[in-house]
């Protein structure tokens, strides 16, 4: 059995569980800003060769984010992040034969993106920005709708739920209704409950072990746990100690139907989900 989606030019089979590198081009992110920019310019090499290590390990995506989303990280002007994020997709697009996805808010990054080799626009806020629902379906790409409660900078502050569960998945359907109305078909939206914004631990918590519930719209989901804070709560390590977390988080996620896992791990998440895949295919169930 496959699952074929389309990015742009490329397709993958999203039946079985994918793997999304991170690359942040930013001077802030908070497991890995200022590697790949200094000074305000890509460091070019850098970034090919972060992304050609990604690929070689195993990637199908690549996630390209030119403004950190971290609280109290400084925002970036639009024409900054169209300029960079142009300038990283010119590097990439005709060297890996991967899926480039844009981490973008902007309708001007939206508008540049197809042209410029982009196969997903992966939106944080959901499509929520003036002009965004409208430049998304004007590029033609598949989008990912992610959840956040409250905006990046205080969404840790308070975060609140009557039922997480019931509130993440109605928000998500209505952000589908909104694209589905605007002229962006169901064929080509992803969902993320989007793991860490504006949500605690139990919060966090409820939404894995209830991700199959998610995955029951029918629409292929993306989630993104890598070195983030909950997986510090849970076993007491700083971010750059988050890896074995990172790999469990990924592999419970793939096993309640995640397509896309969002990992700055690339390797030791390939060989965790490998772990799983092998189990699937020794009961003779795909995957
Ligand atoms: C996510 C994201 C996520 C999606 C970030 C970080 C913060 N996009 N962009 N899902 N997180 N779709 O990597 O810790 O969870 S930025």
């Amino acid at each position: 059995m496959t699952r074929l989606f389309s990015f742009g030019t490329r397709q993958l089979d999203l039946a079985r569980p994918q793997v999304m590198g991170i690359l942040n081009i930013t001077a802030d992110s908070f497991s890995d800003g200022g590697q790949l920019l200094a000074g305000g310019r890509i460091n070019g090499d850098a970034l090919l060769r972060r992304a050609e290590a990604m690929v070689c390990e195993g990637a199908s995506l690549l996630d390209l984010g030119a403004e950190s989303t971290r609280p109290g990280a400084v925002s970036v002007a639009e024409s900054e992040e169209v300029e960079r994020m142009g300038s990283a997709l010119a590097l990439l697009r005709s060297r890996f034969d991967v899926v480039l996805s844009v981490d973008s808010s902007s309708p001007a990054v939206f508008a540049m993106a197809a042209a410029a080799g982009a196969g997903l626009l992966n939106d944080v806020r959901a499509l929520r920005r003036d002009g965004a629902l409208e430049a998304a379906r004007d590029s033609g790409l598949p989008v990912c709708l992610m959840h956040m409660q409250g905006e990046p900078g205080t969404m840790q502050d308070d975060p609140r739920y009557h039922d997480v569960l019931a509130e993440v998945g109605s928000f998500l359907s209505e952000r589908v209704a909104m694209c589905v109305e605007a002229g962006i078909p169901r064929e080509r939206i992803l969902l993320d409950p989007g793991f860490g914004f504006g949500k605690r631990l139990e919060h966090n918590l409820a939404l894995l072990a209830n991700l199959k519930a998610l995955a029951a719209s029918g629409l292929p989901i993306l989630v993104g746990m890598s070195r983030k804070r909950m997986l510090g709560e849970l076993t007491g390590r700083a971010t750059g100690e988050r890896l074995a977390a990172g790999v469990a988080s990924a592999v419970l996620a793939a096993e309640r139907g995640a397509s896309i896992i969002r990992t700055h791990d690339v390797a030791a998440t390939v060989d965790g989900l490998k772990v799983l895949e092998g189990l699937y295919r020794n009961q003779g169930r795909h995957p």
